[in-house]
């Protein structure tokens, strides 16, 4: 039984010395030089593998998601079709994530932006404050990640609500779910906060309808997938005054293309997809946790439902 790393461009021995730490008989392949024989593989520890590659082991029986989201590994039309996945759960993920949100709801919240832009022109002038119980945060999706971020802006004083498929009872956050859920959450979102995963089902779901159900000036904040987006239906909001700023960590295409729209937009903030990383300081214990309920035959910590989507 062998577990086989396949994370293109990521430095393989931090994880390898963090995962035989925590599991000293841990047989650790790496993809694509060092796989050994193919047959020995059961897990597949991976972050975007190649399309079709999976198919080339017939033993495996376990995919660990090297991320929260698994639909780099569910697009693989030749997946296998027993194996059992697993998304990432992890409190470094989570840290990060909630750093990142917070950090950008507050820099929106406090008109940080429009300070540094009076300071380029040397104006001394106060902007008027907001109170935080004043500005209505929602969040689409209030599971590991987007529950955790609901929770730190609560405490701040925001007046969150956020939407899952599901009906959530989370300590000062309004729950909405369904499709009217939706845009009664949309309608009272000054700023809205995507933490879906990405599925049939929230493909494309920031697209002009939904954007213009937000209140006119409202922001938005994507840090799921860039695929949940319609760029164009982005451009025109923010160009009408519809929204007044967006914050994008994902893209549909990643790298972004160097000519894409988005780079100079004026009113748009752009990162690397940096939100959260998986660090395998904090997710390791986590993935050897899996590894051994891999072999043990038990229930997987995240393991999804591939019908779901996640
Ligand atoms: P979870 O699976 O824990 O939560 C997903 C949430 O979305 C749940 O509340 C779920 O509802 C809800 N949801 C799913 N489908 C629908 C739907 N059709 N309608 C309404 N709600 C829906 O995921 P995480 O919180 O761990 O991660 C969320 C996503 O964040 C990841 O999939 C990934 O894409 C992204 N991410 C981005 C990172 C970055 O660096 N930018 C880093 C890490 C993650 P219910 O609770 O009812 O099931
Ligand atoms: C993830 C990500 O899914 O980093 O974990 O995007």
């Amino acid at each position: 039984m062998a577990l086989l790393f396949m994370c293109d461009g990521e430095a393989s021995e931090p994880w390898r010395a963090s995962l035989c730490n925590e599991i000293p008989d841990l047989d650790f392949r790496i993809w694509p030089d060092n796989i050994g024989n193919v047959d020995e593989i059961d897990i597949a520890l991976a972050w975007q593998p190649p399309r079709g590659a999976l198919a080339n082991f017939s033993n495996l029986k376990f995919i660990l998601s090297l991320g929260a989201g698994v639909e780099h590994i569910l697009c693989d039309p030749e997946l296998p079709k027993s194996v059992r996945i697993a998304r990432l759960i992890e409190p470094g993920l989570r840290t990060g994530m909630v750093e990142f949100v917070t950090m950008e709801v507050l820099r929106y919240h406090r008109r940080a932006d429009e300070y540094r832009f009076q300071q380029s022109d040397r104006k001394w002038k106060l902007l008027r404050q907001t109170l935080s119980q004043d500005r209505r945060v929602g969040i689409l999706g209030l599971g590991y990640l987007g529950a955790a971020c609901g929770d730190m802006l609560r405490r701040f004083g925001f007046s969150v609500s956020g939407w899952a498929r599901s009906a959530k009872t989370l300590p000062g956050i309004d729950s909405f779910y369904g499709e009217d859920g939706l845009f009664s959450l949309l309608e009272q979102s000054d700023i809205l906060i995507c933490l879906l995963p990405l599925t049939s089902e929230t493909e494309d779901i920031l697209d002009a309808t939904t954007l213009g159900a937000l209140p006119r000036g409202a922001v938005l904040i994507n840090v799921a997938r860039g695929k949940h987006l319609v760029d164009d239906d982005l451009i025109i909001a923010l160009d009408s005054g519809q929204l007044s700023a967006a914050t994008l960590d994902v893209f549909r295409e990643e790298p972004l293309p160097f000519e894409h729209p988005f780079w100079m937009h004026p009113k748009i903030s752009l990162f690397p997809h940096a939100a959260a990383w998986t660090l395998p300081e904090s997710a390791s214990p986590v993935i050897a946790d899996n590894i051994r309920r891999c072999r043990a035959g038990e229930k997987l910590i995240g393991e999804i439902e591939v019908k779901r989507g996640y």
